[in-house]
This record gives C-alpha cells, structure tokens and sequence, in this order.
C-alpha cells in the first residue's frame, strides 16, 4: 500500500516483501565485515542505538563531529560495498513516491534493542536536500515519531513494521524526526531487536 503523510513522505508497507529473501542474508554480511558499533556523539553521550553503514560512504560521530567518510574507522577499511539487492529496494521505492533516479551513495544501519531509541533531530549532513532519504524497518516494531521544521512542532506517530519502507522527499526532508523507546518483543526472524536502514544520497 502508498500512503503519503506529508509533503514528499511517503509510506509503502510491506514493500520489502519481494526482496526479503536476498536482503536478510546480505545484511548479514555487511554486519559481519562493518560490525555494530554505539557511537560517541559530539556532546559526549554514547548513543544507545548501535550503527554501521555500507556504501561509498558511511555515517559517523565521534568527538569532533558528525560526518560522511568513506572509511570505517572501526577497520580502518572502506565500508563494505552497498549489495545490489539494497540498491535496487531503495530506487524502486523512491520511484514508488515519484522520486526517479534515486542513486544513494551510503546506507545508515541502525541496530535498535529493547529500550534503545532516537531522540528527535534533523538529516542535515547530506549536501542535496533535493533527494529523499529512503528507509527500510525491520524486526521489531518501532513508534516513529514525525515532526516538523521547529524542534517544539509536536510529532505525530506511526507504528513502523517488519518490511516497511518509507521515502522522505520535498519539505519534509528537513522534518525533526525520532523512534521512541523499542517495546520488548520477539521477532521471528530477527530476535530481539529492530533494524533500520535509511539510504542517503550525500554528495
Ligand atoms: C524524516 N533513523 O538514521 S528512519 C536516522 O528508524 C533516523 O532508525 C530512524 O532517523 C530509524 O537518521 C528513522 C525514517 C526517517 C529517516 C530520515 C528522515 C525519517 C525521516 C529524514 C527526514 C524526515
Ligand atoms: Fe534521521
């Protein structure tokens, strides 16, 4: 199903369906080669959401900032390759909202427990706020809570599930936005936890 939430968000449930058999075993292999890891944000807080990335570029935060680089500083290596499979979920689900030729760069994997959530915040560190953000929900069912340009806008909430894709394009590409606190629960595939991709056109 398309439902669209606001100015270029749009959610496409159960989306991930027909490519589940290849992504599952792919993502494992990201995750072998570029393990989770809780970042350090520049504030000084360990993030309770567990991250890594695959592409030319992955997200990262430490002390000194938040930025794209196209080495895991973890390995020391460039992030492992963005497979074919997360490639072609993500630009037919961008064309599925309008968005054609959507070509992401890096891919942001969030890895949340029970307990583990995202406080709200803005996607600021791409260069061109023209291409929507493409995001994957699997496991564990998560609140996503969906705000507006100003921090104090109260977010509305949508139950993301296992297999559900969103793309968040025009002015809502700037939207405050977080996940609230994972409710416990057992996922047949994935076990106790939830996994988001979010795919990112950076340069
Ligand atoms: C709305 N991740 O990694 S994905 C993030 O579920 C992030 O892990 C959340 O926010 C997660 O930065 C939410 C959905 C999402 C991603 C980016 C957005 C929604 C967005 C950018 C603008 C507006
Ligand atoms: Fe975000």
């Amino acid at each position: 199903s398309r439902e669209t939430i606001a100015d270029g968000a749009v959610l496409l449930r159960g989306f991930v369906r027909p490519f589940e058999a290849e992504l599952i075993p792919a993502l494992r292999a990201i995750v072998k080669q570029a393990p989770f890891r809780h970042l350090i944000t520049p504030g000084g807080h360990r993030m309770s959401v567990a991250m890594t990335n695959c592409g030319s570029v992955g997200w990262v935060s430490d002390p000194s900032g938040y930025r794209y680089d196209p080495i895991d500083p973890v390995s020391g290596q460039p992030w492992p390759e963005m497979p074919e499979v997360l490639r072609r979920l993500a630009a037919d689900a961008a064309d599925e909202a309008g968005f054609n030729g959507f070509a992401p760069e890096a891919c942001l994997i969030n890895r949340y427990v029970p307990g583990a959530k995202l406080s709200l915040h803005q996607d600021k560190d791409e260069l061109d706020y023209r291409a929507p953000i493409v995001s994957i929900s699997l496991g564990l069912p998560a609140i996503f809570l969906f705000g507006g340009l100003q921090r104090s806008d109260t977010p509305r909430r949508y139950r993301l599930e296992h297999g559900d894709v969103a793309v968040w394009g025009g002015s809502s590409r700037l939207f405050y936005h977080g996940v609230a606190p994972l409710a416990d629960g057992e996922h047949s595939v994935l076990g106790r936890q939830r996994i988001n991709l979010t795919f990112r056109k950076v340069r």
